[in-house]
Parts: structure tokens; sequence; C-alpha cells
């Protein structure tokens, strides 16, 4: 059976799920979209995400043309559709079919909205075991005056640039820093550092993306008792930390052991990163939105 995609209204299968050449989700990058995961039938915060969802939608002024809540019985009955239970879910609104000007209003009314999912891609177990080597990349990220982050658009060229500076690099993710020199998050994961037992990762005002599961480890490491902080710092806190990992909803909590060839404490996984992936991972396991009656 061919997988099915929600699209605008209707469930239709993949090689059908087809969108305008004149859609300026296409053309310009106008939309807005979420990466959301299941675990083990239920998907994680999904409400969170969905008011990451409606809030970027609200900043570009673009009308979803479905409430939260229908939006959320739609992710939950595509998955049910494609009997998922560990899935990765993307939700896109994009502005919709309009003319090949610039101007938002010559498009429909409402957005036009497409919901995928499908089995997770999980990364290489090796990561997660020998940590990652990342290096700082030239492309700073947009600067919040401009663009900001927060948004979580579809216009990502800026984390496109980035991620192809890491594979020129050989590595897979990159920190990318703020027009300052601070560093702000990796192409497609928030930052932490661990040093001397407290926990910071950047504030969101530099320019990162409010993670879902940023905001998650943050709670966690509250919970067993840590100091944590958003504060700014540059890559010579990072050279210097003890531990580092990355967070995102594919990537989960990643440790890192090298950056810009410096070694991360000793090289290993952090024993706290350690512990905060077990915890987050029981997280996964427990909570979340059902996907069928229970
Ligand atoms: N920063 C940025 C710039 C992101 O795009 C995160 C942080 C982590 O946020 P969450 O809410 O997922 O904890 C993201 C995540 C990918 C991919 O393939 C990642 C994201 C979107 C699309 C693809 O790694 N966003």
């Amino acid at each position: 059976m061919s997988l099915l995609i929600y699209l605008n209204g209707d469930f239709v299968p993949k090689e059908e799920a087809k969108v305008s050449v004149f859609d300026h989700g296409l053309l310009y990058g106008d939309g807005v979209f979420e990466g959301i995961r299941s675990y083990n039938g239920r998907v994680f915060r999904l409400d969170e995400h969905l008011q990451r969802l409606y809030d970027s939608a609200k900043v570009i002024r673009l009308k979803i043309p479905l409430s939260i809540d229908e939006m959320k019985e739609k992710i939950l009955e595509t998955l049910r559709l494609n009997k998922l239970s560990d899935a990765y879910i993307r939700a896109v609104v994009t502005r919709g079919v309009g003319d090949l000007g610039l101007d938002p209003d010559k498009c429909s009314k409402e957005g036009f909205v497409f919901i995928i999912t499908d089995k997770i891609v999980l990364y290489d177990e090796q990561f997660y075991k020998n940590g990652l080597n990342v290096i700082t990349v030239p492309t700073r990220r947009n600067v919040p005056e401009a663009l900001n982050p927060r948004i979580k658009s579809l216009n990502y060229l800026n984390n496109i640039l980035a991620k192809i500076e890491a594979k020129n690099g050989n590595v897979i993710e990159a920190i990318m820093l703020n027009s300052d020199g601070y560093v702000v998050e990796c192409t497609g994961d928030n930052i932490f550092i661990i040093k001397n037992g407290s926990l910071y990762t950047p504030p969101t005002y530099i320019g990162a993306l409010e993670g879902i599961t940023r905001d998650a480890v943050m709670e966690i490491a509250r919970k067993i008792g840590m100091n944590v902080e958003e504060k700014i710092f540059n890559r010579y806190e990072v050279y210097v930390s003890d531990e580092c990992f990355l967070t995102g909803t594919a990537a989960e909590v990643i440790p890192v052991v090298m950056v810009d060839g410096r070694i991360i404490g000793d090289g290993q996984p952090g024993e706290i990163t350690q512990k905060l992936t077990t915890e987050f991972r029981k997280l996964t396991q427990n909570t979340g939105t059902p996907i069928y009656p229970e």
C-alpha cells in the first residue's frame, strides 16, 4: 500500500501528492513547517509543535485553514491511515497558489496544508556512541531583525548554506554564529554545553530556534537538580566546555566530542550528556498524544 499524504483536505497516495508550480511555498519559501516525531504509538509534544507552527504562521500573517485541534486530528488520522507508531511527521503550510509576484494577497485567503508521515530514518548509532565532530562555518545565522530564526519558515537556505559548508569540511553538522560572533545553534539542532555541572544553551533572542527537544532537555536537567541557564557564549566557551551536545527532533540528544579540531572533555560522550539522553528517551517512550485509542 502506498503511503497516504494529507493534501489540503484529502488523503492521497504519495505518487499523487503534488503541489502547483505557482505555490508561493515553492516560489518564495513563503510558508511554515514542523518536524515532529512519534514514539511507541504516541506523538511527542504535539501541542508544543502545533503552537510553534501556529505562532510561526501568525508572525508571517499566514492563515491556516484548520484550527489547532483540527490540525492535530489530521496529523493523528494520517498516522493511523498509514498504520504508523514510530514515525517522522512533516506538517507544512504554504501561502498557496498565487501569481509570479511576491504579493501574498494574490494567493488564496488561506494557506495550503499538507502532512507527510513516514517511518523515521534514524541517525547512525555510531554518532551516539562515539560523538560528533563538528566545525564552525562561515555562514552566519539569519539576523532576527531581518528574518527571525524563531519563525520555522520554509526558507531554509541559511541553514542549507551552512550544511554545505559542514559537508565541505567532512562533518555532518555545523555550529552557526550570529552576526556578533556568538554561538547560536547548528543547521538543524540546538546546542548545549556543560561546564562545572551547569548546563548552558544560547537564548532564542540571539537567533536560535526555540527547539522542542531543547525545552524538554532543559526541563529534565532542572529535574535532576542541575543549574540550567540560557546564556550568550562564544566559541571559546565551547572549546573549553566539559561536555557538549546537540538536540533536535530527528537527532534527539547527540554528543559532540570535537569542535574545530579541539577535543571536548576527554573526547568521549560525557556522563551528564548520557544521563540526559537516557532521561530524554524515557520521556519520549512514556509521554505524548496517543495515536490509537487506548
Ligand atoms: N534549530 C533549527 C534551525 C532547526 O531547524 C532545531 C533547532 C531543533 O528543534 P526541535 O524542535 O526539532 O527540537 C531545528 C529542527 C533535519 C531537520 O533534517 C531539522 C529541523 C527541521 C527540518 C529538518 O535535521 N528542525
